[in-house]
């Protein structure tokens, strides 16, 4: 049997057919949990035993928007094969793949029941000290070990070749790096922001072009097998380990691409938390909290990847004195770019995040959004002098 779309009723006897994974012939409980833009996620337990896991299937459209953007549904393999490969670098970061069938698109993997979306923990003021050890760790390995200062050059070419990815590659260049830039096409703009929007994105022509030049980094420059949507909502957290989901995105490219997507995310619940949350001390507890994981994402990033270069780097060129300062100071540089282009396409592009949508006063939302794209074209602008943590935390901090 070919590709046919799953529904809570049939996942369960499908898995059933693939899988020797339950004890029992049921009863299951079963139902629909996806909270992304792309794919269906079911998630099965087997009630006697308490056994489940989870099903995510490509559908041939973009789920959020329906049939008319239609999407390949073979998309599942590149999440697969970048499930499997992170499972190589960083075993313990993310979930366990069970199987993917080419012919459903599916992949059958590990239940984080027991973790919570990170986006949406930070929402309610939650905090996780270890966090940004975890994901440091994640960059740095992923990104460091699939680059060509590590690999033999035809091996690391033929996981470019198998990471093409130009349908979801598209989505980035067009949802991240051209609309926002613009009037119109897919973006999604509150009303009260438009004129600000027009005034000072559009009609700024400095800012697209720095725009510009990221963008063609980001289409050109295959430095490392990328995530390719690291935000906090592709994070499954609890109190003591950390799980990065979703690597569908996942292709060869800059560096700076995932280290901005995930410091762009925090600094947005920091301006989510200063303009909504109305207990003055939990405010800033939660915004130090911010501002410190963030010094640390960037300091230890940094740290990490230059201690780790040392142990790990075997082409002759990239073992130069002073040659892995310059290219980490490089990838720092773009990342910050980065930064604001995410904060910038998640509040006037097609797809937004609830830090800052599910604000409830009106006032507070606009003046978190005003400042979410304020900071976002400095961050564009001036991201040659922001190269350490404490540089991004006195932009958001005080504006300098
Ligand atoms: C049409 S997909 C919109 C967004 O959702 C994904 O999570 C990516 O961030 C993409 O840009
Ligand atoms: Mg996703």
């Amino acid at each position: 049997m070919g590709y046919y779309e799953l529904n809570a009723e049939s996942v369960v006897s499908y898995v059933k057919s693939k899988l020797d994974f339950f004890q029992t012939d049921g009863p299951f409980t079963c139902s629909e949990i996806g909270d992304g833009n792309l794919n269906l996620v079911f998630r099965i337990v087997e009630k006697s035993t308490e056994k489940s896991l989870i099903v995510k299937q490509s559908v041939p459209y973009v789920r959020v928007a329906g049939e008319s953007w239609p999407l390949d549904v073979q998309r599942g393999i590149m999440e697969s094969g970048a499930l499997t490969k992170e499972a190589e670098l960083v075993p313990d970061l993310v979930p366990k793949l069970y199987f993917y069938d080419e012919d459903m698109c599916c992949m059958v993997m590990e239940d984080l029941s027991d973790y919570t979306i990170m986006r949406y923990a930070l929402m309610e003021y939650n905090q996780y000290p270890h966090f940004a050890e975890a994901i440091s760790d994640f960059m740095v390995k992923t990104l460091l070990l699939t680059s060509d200062v590590v690999m033999e050059h035809k091996e690391k070419k033929g996981l470019v070749k198998q990471f093409i990815n130009p349908e979801l590659c598209e989505i980035t260049e067009d949802l991240v790096y051209t609309e926002p830039l613009f009037e119109g096409f897919r973006n999604n703009i509150e009303e009260s922001i438009v004129q600000f929007h027009k005034k000072e994105i559009v009609a700024d022509e400095a800012l697209r072009l720095e725009a510009a030049k990221l963008k063609f980094s980001f289409m050109n420059n295959a430095q490392a097998l990328l995530h390719g949507d690291l935000h906090t909502g592709s994070i499954f957290i609890n109190s003591h380990s950390v799980k990065v989901i979703d690597p569908e995105f996942v292709f060869y490219g800059p560096m700076a691409y995932d280290i901005g997507c995930i410091i762009a995310n925090l600094i947005m619940n920091y301006l989510s938390t200063k303009w909504s949350c109305k207990d003055v001390t939990l405010r800033k507890k939660h915004m130090d909290y911010l501002s410190a994981t963030i010094e640390q994402v960037v300091d230890q990033t940094k740290t990490q990847f230059l201690s780790l270069w040392d142990k790990v780097v075997t082409d002759p060129m990239a073992k130069t004195p002073g040659f892995k300062e310059c290219y980490i100071e490089q990838v720092f540089e773009e990342s910050a770019g980065v930064v604001g282009l995410e904060m910038l396409r998640r509040t006037v592009g097609f797809a937004h995040v609830a830090d800052l949508d599910k604000i409830e006063d009106d006032k507070s939302r606009y003046e978190a959004k005003i400042e979410n794209l304020k900071l976002a074209k400095k961050f564009i602008l001036r991201r040659s002098e922001i190269r350490t943590g404490s540089d991004y935390t006195l932009l958001m901090e005080k504006g300098l």
